[in-house]
């Protein structure tokens, strides 16, 4: 593929640095005009992660209900893949209720979490959703939304948990898909495209694009890296799979494109790098990939309708589930 071969080339010409660098100034004049103003206001201080990693004005996802409509996070849209996605920072402990608010208000059923919590004795994320071992259930009173433990199984490479979230005004609940503890530090790149292509065929699958819902909430540390990494995978991908020209596409065109969305989309040559081969590998499957993807499985989760009222049996059979898995 022209993808592969455009990857031997700059790997043949050590030309990793020099073509982020380049990107990084293009990116540069096609993002002077943009604003981040909203973000820098003293009241919203606290609620950024990094001072140096700000969501623009004009793509920010807003807070529909309360005093305060801000949170570190951005749409990101790919319209040739036909792919819309919600990037965010780890939830802060400050956070983490209009984290659930805005996976409520967007209606999104699908969260992809890239960072683990604590990397190289840093705290990198809040654990903003209960994983059972601490939490069965989590309260966020001040949105009045609650979040509930359903199950958890743990793949080789990553763990997918199934929430329950409720508006404990209305009582209406929701299934939620959480998938996290996938081994990628940040700045860095995964060991190899293999466990990644599994993540993302995993996540197809689970329903994340189903158009019926709202975009998948994709988040690492800063919402930035490994996010945009991830972004630009399974998008171009996507936009491969369904074109009649695909030697047309250019990676680099569509990271240009979705970084004047959300600031700095992968964040080292080296998450540059690992996009060509996690793509270049993808082409070898590319039927694989785009069969897995599937709707929002809303009967994945009868287990919750039928406990409704039973807590206490619904956790028993989590962890029976959870324990014959071991
Ligand atoms: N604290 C919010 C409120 O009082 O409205 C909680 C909330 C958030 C309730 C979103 C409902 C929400 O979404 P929708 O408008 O989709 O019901
Ligand atoms: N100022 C921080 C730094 O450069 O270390 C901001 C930052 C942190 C940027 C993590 C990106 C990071 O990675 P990711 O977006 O993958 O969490």
């Amino acid at each position: 593929s022209h993808i592969e071969e455009e990857f031997e080339e700059i790997e043949r010409n050590y030309g990793w640095n020099m073509l982020f660098r380049k990107l990084a100034n293009d990116h540069g004049v096609r993002t002077l005009e943009k604003k981040n103003n909203i973000a820098l206001l003293n009241i919203n201080r606290g609620l950024n992660r990094f001072r140096d990693v700000l969501p623009y004005d004009d793509t920010r996802v807003r807070l529909q209900h309360g005093p305060n409509d801000y949170i570190n996070a951005n749409f990101v849209e790919v319209p040739w893949a036909n792919r819309k996605y919600i990037l965010t920072q780890g939830p802060l402990p400050s956070t983490s209720e209009h984290f659930w608010q805005m996976v409520w208000e967007q209606n999104s059923r699908v969260i992809v979490m890239l960072t683990r919590l604590i990397e190289k004795e840093c705290n990198k994320c809040w654990l903003y959703y209960p994983d059972y071992e601490n939490d069965s259930e989590l309260l966020y009173d001040a949105v009045d939304l609650k979040v509930t433990f359903i199950s958890e199984k743990q793949e080789e490479y990553y763990t997918q948990r199934k929430f329950e979230l409720t508006n404990i005004l209305t009582g209406e609940s929701r299934p939620i898909i959480h998938w996290s503890d996938f081994e990628w530090p940040d700045h860095g790149a995964p060991s190899s495209p293999e466990p990644f292509l599994q993540l993302l065929c995993d996540v197809r699958q689970s329903g994340a694009f189903d158009s019926r819902f709202g975009a998948p909430i994709l988040h690492c540390s800063a919402g930035i890296g490994r996010s945009g990494t991830f972004v630009l995978v399974d998008s171009v991908l996507k936009m491969i799979a369904h074109s009649d020209n695909p030697n047309d596409i250019s990676l680099v065109e569509v990271l240009a494109h979705i970084r004047t969305q959300r600031h700095g989309l992968i964040q080292t040559a080296e998450q540059l790098r690992f996009s060509y081969m996690a793509i270049a590998a993808g082409l070898k499957d590319l039927d694989e990939l785009e069969q897995c993807e599937r709707p929002f499985n809303e009967s994945d989760f009868d287990e919750l309708s039928e406990s409704d009222n039973d807590n206490d049996s619904k956790l028993s059979k989590s962890l029976e589930d959870i324990n014959s898995e071991l």
